[in-house]
């Protein structure tokens, strides 16, 4: 039998790596993200494997979700697997100095353009029943946080206490929810936070062994094909050569 999974943010990064995963399996896939350009050179490269769609829209425009994810495709197969994987940290100010605009960005794309796509895909989820499966991309910066972080570590903590909480509405339905955690990964994370600074980009990355975005696409693999009376609650994943510092102390002289 063949299903479909739904990726947002699929034009790069852990999305990208993730249609094509699934793709290479044989699922249909629904791609969204809001550069049209990249969504259909995706749809020419994994067409001639599967069967896809794309939605080019930004998931913080909340009648625009509703109204494309309203009618679905009548060319995918059941939809099995939603992937919210649609994200961004801009900036890493300390709080004073941080732009407000892109402090809202950040909660309308990562918390609230969740929200929205996870409300619109979920009667269709409860549908499919037992091994239907929502993965929500938070990250460590939820759990952990750290100088800059601000309100991307706030957004992320939303993403895994939410996929906790809607586990608890779901009971019965046999939907599962998981939080990923990934730590630091090489994708155009670092460039988006940064407006595009190639240098912070490789000084962050070189040396580490960070997550490359296919880790992320066979951890979601893996997942999606547990046995159907499992649910992972929350998957923390890290490189090697990242761990934690201690406290930060402020002495005074
Ligand atoms: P990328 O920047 O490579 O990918 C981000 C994706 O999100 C792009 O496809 C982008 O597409 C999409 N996106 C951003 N804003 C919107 C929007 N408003 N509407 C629709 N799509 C949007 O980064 P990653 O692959 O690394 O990030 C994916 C997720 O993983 C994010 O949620 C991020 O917070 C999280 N994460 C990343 C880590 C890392 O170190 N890289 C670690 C932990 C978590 P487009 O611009 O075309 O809209
Ligand atoms: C991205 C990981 O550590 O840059 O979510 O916040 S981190």
């Amino acid at each position: 039998m063949t299903f479909t999974a739904c990726i947002t943010g699929a034009t790069s990064g852990f999305g990208k790596a993730t249609a094509e995963k699934f793709a290479n399996q044989g699922w249909h896939l629904l791609l969204i993200g809001r550069r049209e350009d990249r969504l259909e050179a995706l749809k020419a490269e994994l067409s001639e494997k599967t069967c896809v769609e794309t939605i080019a829209l930004d998931v913080r425009d909340t009648e625009q979700v509703i109204s494309a994810l309203s009618t679905y495709p009548t060319t995918l197969a059941p939809l099995k697997v939603l992937v919210n994987n649609a994200g961004l940290a801009l900036g890493t100010s300390p709080a004073v100095e941080c732009d407000l605009a892109q402090w809202h960005q950040m909660i309308d794309t990562n918390t609230k353009g969740l929200v929205t796509i996870t409300h619109t895909l979920l009667p269709r989820l409860i549908e499919f029943g037992a091994g239907a499966s929502i993965f929500n991309i938070g990250s460590v910066a939820g759990t952990y946080p750290y100088p800059g972080g601000n309100v991307y570590c706030g957004t992320k903590a939303f993403v895994e206490q939410f996929s906790k909480a809607i586990r608890c509405d779901l009971l019965g339905t046999g939907v599962r929810v998981t939080n990923i955690a990934p730590g630091m990964a090489e994708s155009e994370f670092t460039l988006v936070r940064t407006g595009g600074n190639q240098q912070a980009h490789d000084n962050l990355y070189e040396g580490a062994n960070p997550i490359q975005p296919e880790d992320i696409a066979d951890t979601l693999w893996w997942l999606a094909n547990m046995p159907d009376h499992l649910n992972v609650n929350n998957f923390e994943i890290m490189p090697v050569r990242q761990a934690w510092s201690p406290f930060a102390v402020h002495r005074e002289k």
